[in-house]
């Protein structure tokens, strides 16, 4: 009797994610999402976002199986599959894109593991990658809160070369103190004080961090861009950059890319192919 495999339905938890596995089978990919410049609406950077292609359940974000990794080991061979499967894939765009920045996604709760962000620089220095073309993201958590720790490990990357981002700014264990402390280059406001930015208080809070940016140098991304009114207010409030659905959806790269052939007149979109003149 043939055995017909019995989809596991959705609602009984995440399949299992085991990393070696997913990682022989050639299970992991990685989309790209747009981050533009809104000097020019040139593109800035590519965020390099992580999705498991599951056999039977299609594509999977990271929230349906990054909660599974339980060692430090693994975070760190993920983090390290990320960074160089990313570096591999951008390094062979054309010499137009040379400029265009890469954006990676760090877990900050293991910044605090052993040596993981001397991994992350030791695979950099293998690679023949330019890491001032690398921004590390790092997302609040509990983690930060040892600023201490954190600001070293932060350093060492920025020694290398690479810019670093926090990400999702003001939720989750958000404190200003970060923007104070953390030698940060860009802060990513996130996206969802812009999907109520109709609110006053909202619209308020983004200006403030906006004003606060601006004093610290930190450069701004406005998160979660998903229509014409919020790329405005971004715009109005003078943000520097901007990502989202309305500006560009997570793409394979090459498929990202393969736009900016197509006429602008036909896309919603940035104009991917221009070059810009402020880098
Ligand atoms: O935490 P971080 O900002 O790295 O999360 C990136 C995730 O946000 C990706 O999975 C991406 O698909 C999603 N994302 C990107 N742009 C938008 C958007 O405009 N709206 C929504 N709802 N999600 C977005
Ligand atoms: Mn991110």
């Amino acid at each position: 009797m043939i055995e017909t495999p019995t989809p596991v339905p959705f609602d009984a938890g995440p399949p299992d994610f085991d990393l070696e596995a997913v990682i022989a089978q050639d299970q992991l990919v990685l989309r790209y999402q747009p981050i533009v410049d809104l000097h020019d609406d040139s593109l800035f950077a590519v965020e390099a976002l992580l999705r498991w292609m599951h056999p039977t359940h299609g594509e999977l974000l990271p929230a349906a199986f990054l909660g599974q990794i339980r060692s430090d080991r693994d975070h760190r061979e993920l983090d390290l599959w990320v960074l160089n499967r990313a570096m591999q894939e951008v390094a062979i765009l054309p010499p137009a894109f040379g400029s265009v920045a890469l954006s990676i996604n760090v877990g900050a709760e293991h910044l605090g593991a052993p040596n993981s962000i001397a991994d992350l620089v030791a695979a950099i220095a293998r690679s023949d990658f330019d890491p001032r073309r690398l921004i590390v993201e790092l997302t609040e958590s509990s983690a930060l809160r040892d600023t201490a720790a954190a600001v070293s490990r932060i350093d060492e990357l920025k020694r290398a070369g690479v810019r670093f981002a926090i990400d999702d700014f003001g939720t989750g264990c958000a404190t200003l103190d970060y923007l104070a402390r953390l030698p940060a280059d860009f802060l990513k406001i996130d996206r969802s004080f812009i999907a109520a930015f109709r609110e006053e208080k909202r619209a308020a809070i983004v200006e403030a961090v906006l004003m606060l940016a601006r004093r610290f140098d930190i450069a701004v991304v406005v998160e979660g861009i998903e229509r014409e009114e919020q790329l405005d207010f971004a715009r109005s409030r003078r943000a520097r950059y901007a990502q989202g659905f309305f500006l560009g959806r997570p793409l394979p790269l090459a498929a990202l890319f393969a736009r900016a052939e197509t006429p602008a007149r036909h896309r919603r979109d940035v104009r991917l192919g221009r070059p810009s003149r402020h880098r």
